[in-house]
């Protein structure tokens, strides 16, 4: 396993509710670092990263708001992630609000791009995020990043995505809100859309399998953008969009139980804590305890067996 590094990306510029540029330090507290090194992997803090001068940018739709903070985190956070691969580590972005999966993701596919090896894209989430910043009536830009992946017009204030990711690559999962003119837009691309309507029919095993066997087939590497809001709130209440109907606690372990069997995992988000809202750290320690499960934390360490 390679040298896992974390990167402070305390941003709530990409929505309204003030508190998610907390998440970073309640990640630490809830000792991320520790459970991570407990399982025998190696461990680099890069610290939060910083803002520098906030490039120029406009979007010509009114409702936007704070996109030139937006622009500059995406730089940033492009440029560290990328860095942090490109060192052999593995990368993980502690949020911080979903628009910082415009930056890591960009830096993920451009590493990807150079090494000729396809990246795909699980999203971990109850919502979509498949606005353009010319079709988002909230103007929280939070709600854009797979559409920024998938290469999407209406970012032309953005830096071009560096190799946008095909559509049959990217796996949404534990969807359950969706607006009209995403869920419009949605339906002209080939992506893999796991809602929770196809959870509660199917498993959460299988589609997940389908998803990773494909992965795996094609030699790629694996982003994972985990939102705080793929949990039920009444697990994981930290976060300012709850919506009911979200994955179990057990759910969400097998989840990661899976990736970590798979090994594909190369490079992952924890994205819209918000500690503010959370009752006595409880979502925040939750979380590192997926992260620690996807890296390898199990009951009884045992050969892996497929029972399908
Ligand atoms: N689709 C809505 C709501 C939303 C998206 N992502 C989150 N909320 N967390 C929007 O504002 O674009
Ligand atoms: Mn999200
Ligand atoms: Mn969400």
């Amino acid at each position: 396993m390679p040298n896992t590094i974390l990167i402070g990306a305390p941003i709530d510029s990409g929505q309204r509710r003030p508190g998610c540029l907390m998440g970073p330090s309640a990640y630490r507290v809830a000792g991320i670092a520790q459970a991570i090194r407990d399982l025998g992997h190696g461990v680099t803090d890069w610290g939060d990263v910083a803002l520098g001068e906030l490039p120029k940018g406009e979007c010509p739709n009114p409702a936007v708001h704070s996109l030139r903070e937006t622009l500059g985190w995406t730089e940033v956070l492009a440029d560290k992630t990328d860095d942090a691969l490109s060192q052999g580590g593995f990368p993980i972005i502690l949020g911080g609000d979903h628009s910082l999966a415009l930056g890591s993701v960009a830096g993920a596919a451009a590493y990807a791009a150079r090494r000729d090896v396809p990246l795909f894209l699980l999203w971990l989430d109850a919502h979509s995020d498949f606005h353009t910043p010319m079709t988002t009536t909230t103007g929280n830009l939070h709600g854009t990043p797979v559409a920024y992946i998938a290469g999407r017009d209406g970012f032309e204030a953005f830096p071009p995505f560096p190799k946008p990711i095909p559509a049959d690559r990217i796996c949404l999962y534990g969807i359950r809100s969706v607006d009209p003119a995403e869920h419009a837009a949605l339906l002209d691309h080939d992506i893999a859309i796991n809602d929770m309507r196809v959870l509660d029919e199917h498993g959460i095993v299988a589609p997940l399998r389908a998803f990773l066997n494909k992965v795996r087939d094609m030699g790629g590497m694996l982003h994972v953008s985990l939102d705080v809001d793929f949990l039920d709130p009444s697990i994981a209440p930290a976060v300012g969009t709850t919506v009911p109907g979200g994955t179990t606690f057990r759910e969400a372990h097998l989840v990661m139980e899976l990736l970590h069997e798979s090994s594909l995992v190369t490079s992952l988000d924890l994205v819209e804590l918000n500690p503010f809202l959370d009752e006595r750290g409880r979502t925040a320690r939750l979380m590192v305890d997926l992260v620690a499960s996807l890296m390898g934390r199990k009951v009884f360490d045992r050969p892996t067996r497929s029972f399908a």
